[in-house]
C-alpha cells in the first residue's frame, strides 16, 4: 500500500456514506463523507474485517456432507473442506435439481430474510429471489422481524403499515406545533444511525433536537434511560417491559373520565368506540382500566399516569411506539392501542400529532417522506404460493405438515429439504437459537453465501464466499431521499465472487443463464438501473456528474401525495382507509371473527406468556439494537469489538440488582434461563431500571459446544420462539425473563472470529485466540 497510489472513492452502506481510502486493491479506512454532519462511526470498523481471519476466501463444504451427501452429519459440529468453484456450483445445482424434481419447489426455503447490504443491484434478496424464481420457485417468508405484528394488525385496522408510515408526524411538524411526544419504547438516537438501503446524510437526530429547541416536550416511557438523545431533555418514566398497553389504557381511562375525549373524531373517523369503552370501564370484565390498575401492572405510579393524560389536554400530542413494543408477546396490541389513544385525543391525521409509528427507530422515520423511487433489479414472478410468517422458521423446519394460523386463515408448513440463504443470518435474528439449531438439522441441504465464517456459515453444508459492498460497483438510493455512488474500492480476496457471479454460474449450470443475466455484466446492470432511475425521475445527474459532485446528491423531491390519515380527515367519503369500514377500527369485526384468544377484537391488555416463569427468572431481558453495529454485521471489526468487555457483549444491569448478586462493573456474568445461557460483560449503573437487564443483539453466536454456553453474549440463546399471536405470528424477542450471576471459573475464549475450517478442532482445548482476551 503506497501512499502515492492511494485514493478516496465514495461508498455507501445502510449506516451512511463514506469515502474509502484505497490503493485499488485494499481499503485501509472509511471516513465519513463530508456531506454528512452527523455521521455514524459504524462504517469505520468495516475495513478491519475484509482481510481478517474470519473472512471466507474459498467455497467450503462441510466434511460430513462432502463425504455422506445430503442429509448426513451434524450442522454446527463439523469441520469444513475448501473446494473449487466448479465443485461447489455442481453440488448446489445438482441438489436444487434433485430437490425440486423429487419434492417440488416448495421444498426449497428461500425466504432468506435479512438486511444484506445497500446497493440497488447487488441487493442480495433481489438476487436470490430472481434466481430461485427462475429455478421454479421457493417457499417464501412474509413480513419482517422488525415489524410483523404491526404490519398485520395495521393492515386490518388502519389501512396498512405503509399508510401509517406515510402519515407519520415529522420532527419539523412537531417543532411547528410544539407537540408533546409520549414515546413508548423511547426514541433511541443510536437506532437512527441506520436505514435500509442507505442514508446520504444523517438528519434525524438533529430534527429531534430542533423540535425540542422549538418547544416540543418529550417523555420517554421505557426501561432504559438512554433511549433518547440527551439534548431532548426528556422526562424518563421507567416501565416494566411488556406493560405499555396497560399504561396506555390507564391514560385513556383518565382522559375519558375527564370527558376530554374527542367524541366528534371518534364518531366520524372510527368504528367500535362503544365496544372499546365498555372494556375500558370494566363493564365487560369487571376491571376498570384506571390509572391505579395500570400502576399495579407497570410499576409507574398512578399520579404519573394521570399526569401524562392531563398533559395531553389542549396540546397536540404524538403517541409514539417503538418497534420493540410489538416484537413481544401480543405485540399487535401496543400499536393498535397507541392508534386508539391518538383517536381518543383526536390527534390522528393532524400535522405534528397522532400515531408515531416507530419514530426515530430508523433514520427515515420522522423526516419528510420523499416520493422518489429508484429502480430495482427485478425478482420476477414466484411460480408457487407457499409461505410462512417469517419468524415461524423453526416451527416449519421441525414440524413439516403441521397446521398454523395466520391472519384469519389456516395453512400447513411445507416439508423443507433445502435451505438457501444470502444476505441475512437466522443465527443472528431468530429467537431461541438452541431450538433453531435442532430444527436446522432436519433439511437435507443448507447453502449460504456469506462474507465471514459467522454462525450461519458454521451451520451450513455449502458455504459460498461472497464479496462485500466495498468490492462491487453499485449505487444506493433509499427512503431518505439521497442517491449515493458505491464505487468498487477493493478487490475481493482469494476466490471470492459476488452474489451475482455465483447465481450467474448456477443459472448457467441449471440451463437458465441468459434469463438470469439477460447477457449483462454486473456493471452493465448497474448502469441500466441507474439509467432507469434517471428516466423515472427528471433532475438526477448522470453517473459522471454524480461522481464529480462527490458521489452523493439529494434526490429530486417527488410529491408523495397526501398522507392517508390526513386525506381521510379532509374527506372521509372520498378517501376512506383501506379497512372494511373505511375508518380506523378500534373494534375490528374481522379480527373478532377470527376468534383468537390471543388477539381479541379491540386493543386489550394481555399479560405476556413469558411471565409464567417469573419466579425462577426474575429479570426482564431487553435485547435491543446494538449501538456499534448493524445487527450482527461486522461484529468482527474493530469498532464493534472496542465496545466489548473481556471480549464479551456488554450487559446493562441496575446497581441494586448487581449488588444483590455481588456483581461488579466489568465482571463477566452468566445470563441464563430454561432455554439457554450466555456470558456477557457487566455494565453496572442506573441507566437501566431495577428488574431489567439489557443485552444488545448481534454478538456472533459462539457456543462452547453444540447447544452449550454461548461464550460471547448473543441474547437469542435466551429469547422465546413464540408467535406474537395467531394473528401476525411475529417474533417476540423482547418478552424474555432471565437470571444473572457472576461467572466463576476459567472464562472460555471467543472463537466466533476464527476461520471456518478450524471451528471444531478448537473445541477441545481453548487455545489462545488472536484479538480476544
Ligand atoms: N433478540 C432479538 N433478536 C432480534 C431483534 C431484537 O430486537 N432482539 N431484532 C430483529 C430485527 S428488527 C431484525 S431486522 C433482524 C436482523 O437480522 P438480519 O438482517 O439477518 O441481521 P444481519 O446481521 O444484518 O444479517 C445480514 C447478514 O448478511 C450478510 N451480508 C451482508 N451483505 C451481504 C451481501 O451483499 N451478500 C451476502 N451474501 N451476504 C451479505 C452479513 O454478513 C450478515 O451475516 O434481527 C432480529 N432479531
Ligand atoms: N445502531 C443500530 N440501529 C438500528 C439497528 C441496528 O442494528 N443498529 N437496527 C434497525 C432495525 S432493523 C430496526 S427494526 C430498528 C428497531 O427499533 P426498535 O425496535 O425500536 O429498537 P430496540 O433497540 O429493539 O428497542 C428500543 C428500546 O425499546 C425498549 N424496550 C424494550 N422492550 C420494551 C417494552 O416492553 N416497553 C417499553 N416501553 N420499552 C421497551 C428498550 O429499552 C430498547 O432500548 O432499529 C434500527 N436501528
Ligand atoms: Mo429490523
Amino acid at each position: 500500500m503506497t501512499g502515492s497510489r492511494s485514493r478516496r472513492v465514495p461508498t455507501a452502506g445502510h449506516f451512511g456514506t463514506y469515502l474509502a481510502e484505497t490503493d485499488g486493491t485494499v481499503v485501509t479506512a472509511l471516513t465519513p463523507h463530508p456531506i454528512d454532519d452527523d455521521p455514524s462511526p459504524i462504517g469505520t470498523g468495516v475495513p478491519s474485517t475484509l482481510h481478517s481471519r474470519s473472512r471466507l476466501t474459498s467455497p467450503m463444504v462441510r466434511r460430513g456432507y462432502l463425504d455422506g451427501g445430503p442429509g448426513t452429519g451434524v450442522r454446527g459440529d463439523d469441520t469444513y473442506v475448501p473446494v473449487s468453484w466448479d465443485t461447489a456450483v455442481g453440488l448446489v445445482a445438482d441438489e436444487i435439481d434433485r430437490v425440486r424434481g423429487r419434492y417440488g419447489n416448495s421444498a426449497i426455503y428461500g425466504g432468506s430474510y435479512g438486511w444484506g447490504s445497500a446497493g440497488r443491484f447487488h441487493h442480495p434478496q433481489s438476487q436470490i429471489h430472481r434466481f430461485l424464481n427462475l429455478a421454479g420457485g421457493y417457499t417464501a417468508s412474509v413480513e419482517s422481524y422488525s415489524s410483523a405484528a404491526m404490519q398485520v394488525v395495521l393492515r386490518r385496522v388502519a389501512g396498512g403499515y405503509p399508510a401509517a408510515l406515510a402519515s407519520n408526524p415529522t420532527w419539523q411538524e412537531i417543532a411547528e406545533h410544539r407537540s408533546l411526544v409520549l414515546a413508548f419504547g423511547g426514541i433511541a438516537a443510536r437506532n437512527a444511525q441506520v436505514n435500509g438501503g442507505g442514508i446520504g446524510a444523517h438528519v434525524n437526530v438533529s430534527g429531534q433536537r430542533k423540535a425540542r429547541e422549538a418547544g416540543a416536550d418529550f417523555v420517554v416511557i421505557s426501561p432504559q434511560r438512554t433511549d433518547s438523545d440527551d439534548a431532548l431533555d426528556a422526562q424518563w418514566v421507567p416501565i416494566v417491559p411488556g406493560t405499555d398497553v396497560a399504561v396506555m389504557l390507564g391514560i385513556a381511562h383518565t382522559i375519558v373520565t375527564a370527558d376530554r375525549h374527542d367524541r366528534d373524531f371518534l364518531e366520524r373517523f372510527t368504528v367500535g368506540w362503544d365496544r372499546f369503552e365498555q372494556y375500558l370501564f370494566g363493564r365487560t370484565d369487571g376491571i376498570p382500566k384506571s390509572a391505579e390498575w395500570a400502576s399495579s401492572i407497570s410499576g409507574i405510579d398512578a399520579a404519573t399516569i394521570r399526569e401524562l393524560a392531563h398533559r395531553t389536554f389542549g396540546r397536540r400530542t404524538v403517541f409514539a411506539t417503538s418497534y420493540s413494543l410489538q416484537r413481544a408477546d401480543h405485540g399487535e396490541q401496543a400499536p393498535w392501542m397507541a392508534l386508539t389513544l391518538a383517536a381518543i385525543t383526536g390527534d390522528l391525521g393532524l400535522p405534528g400529532g397522532g400515531f408515531g409509528c416507530a419514530l426515530g427507530a430508523l433514520h427515515q422515520l420522522g423526516i419528510p417522506v420523499n416520493g422518489f423511487r429508484p429502480a430495482a433489479f427485478e425478482q420476477g414472478v414466484r411460480p408457487i404460493a407457499d409461505f410462512i410468517p417469517v419468524a415461524r422458521i423453526a416451527d416449519m423446519l421441525s414440524t413439516p405438515g403441521a397446521e398454523f394460523d395466520y391472519d384469519g386463515a389456516r395453512y400447513r408448513y411445507p416439508d423443507i429439504k433445502m435451505v438457501y440463504w444470502a444476505g441475512g443470518n437466522p443465527f443472528h435474528h431468530h429467537q431461541d437459537l438452541n431450538r433453531l439449531v435442532g430444527a436446522w438439522q432436519r433439511p437435507d441441504t443448507v447453502v449460504v453465501h456469506e462474507h465471514f465464517a459467522n454462525s450461519l456459515a458454521r451451520h451450513a453444508d455449502i458455504v459460498l464466499p461472497a464479496a462485500t459492498w466495498l468490492e462491487r460497483n453499485d449505487f444506493a438510493a433509499g427512503a431518505d431521499g439521497y442517491i449515493s455512488a458505491i464505487v468498487k474500492a477493493a478487490e475481493p480476496p482469494g476466490d471470492v465472487k459476488t452474489d451475482y457471479e455465483i447465481f450467474s454460474l448456477l443459472s448457467e449450470r441449471l440451463g437458465f443463464g441468459r434469463e438470469f443475466t439477460a447477457d449483462q455484466t454486473a456493471d452493465d446492470w448497474v448502469t441500466e438501473l441507474y439509467r432507469r432511475t434517471r428516466e423515472r425521475t427528471p433532475g438526477i445527474p448522470t453517473w459522471d456528474e454524480l461522481l464529480e459532485a462527490g458521489g452523493v446528491v439529494p434526490a429530486p423531491e417527488v410529491d408523495p401525495g397526501v398522507p392517508p390519515y390526513r386525506a381521510l380527515r379532509a374527506d372521509p367519503a372520498a378517501h376512506p382507509l383501506a379497512t372494511p369500514s373505511g375508518r380506523f377500527e378500534i373494534f375490528s369485526e374481522t379480527i373478532a371473527g377470527f376468534d383468537y384468544d390471543d388477539c381479541p377484537g379491540h386493543p386489550t391488555w394481555l399479560p405476556p406468556r413469558e411471565w409464567s416463569v417469573a419466579e425462577a427468572f426474575p429479570l426482564h431481558l431487553v435485547s435491543g439494537q446494538p449501538e456499534r453495529r448493524l445487527h450482527s454485521q461486522f461484529d468482527n471489526g474493530d469498532h464493534s469489538r472496542a465496545g466489548k468487555i473481556e471480549g464479551r457483549e456488554p450487559i446493562l444491569i441496575n446497581r441494586v440488582d448487581a449488588a444483590a448478586r455481588s456483581i461488579a462493573d466489568g465482571d463477566v456474568v452468566r445470563v441464563f434461563n430454561d432455554r439457554g445461557q450466555c456470558l456477557a460483560g457487566a455494565v453496572v449503573g442506573d441507566d437501566i431500571m431495577s428488574g431489567v437487564v439489557r443485552l444488545s443483539t448481534g454478538a456472533w453466536y459462539d457456543p462452547v459446544e453444540p447447544g452449550g454456553l454461548d461464550a460471547h453474549g448473543n441474547p437469542n440463546v435466551l429469547t422465546p420462539d413464540r408467535g406474537t399471536s395467531r394473528l401476525a405470528q411475529g417474533p417476540s424477542a423482547h418478552s424474555a425473563l432471565v437470571q444473572v450471576e457472576k461467572f466463576v471459573g476459567p472464562v472460555p475464549p471467543i472463537r466466533a472470529f476464527e476461520p471456518l475450517g478450524s471451528c471444531v478442532e478448537n473445541l477441545q482445548v481453548y487455545p489462545s485466540v488472536e484479538g480476544s482476551t
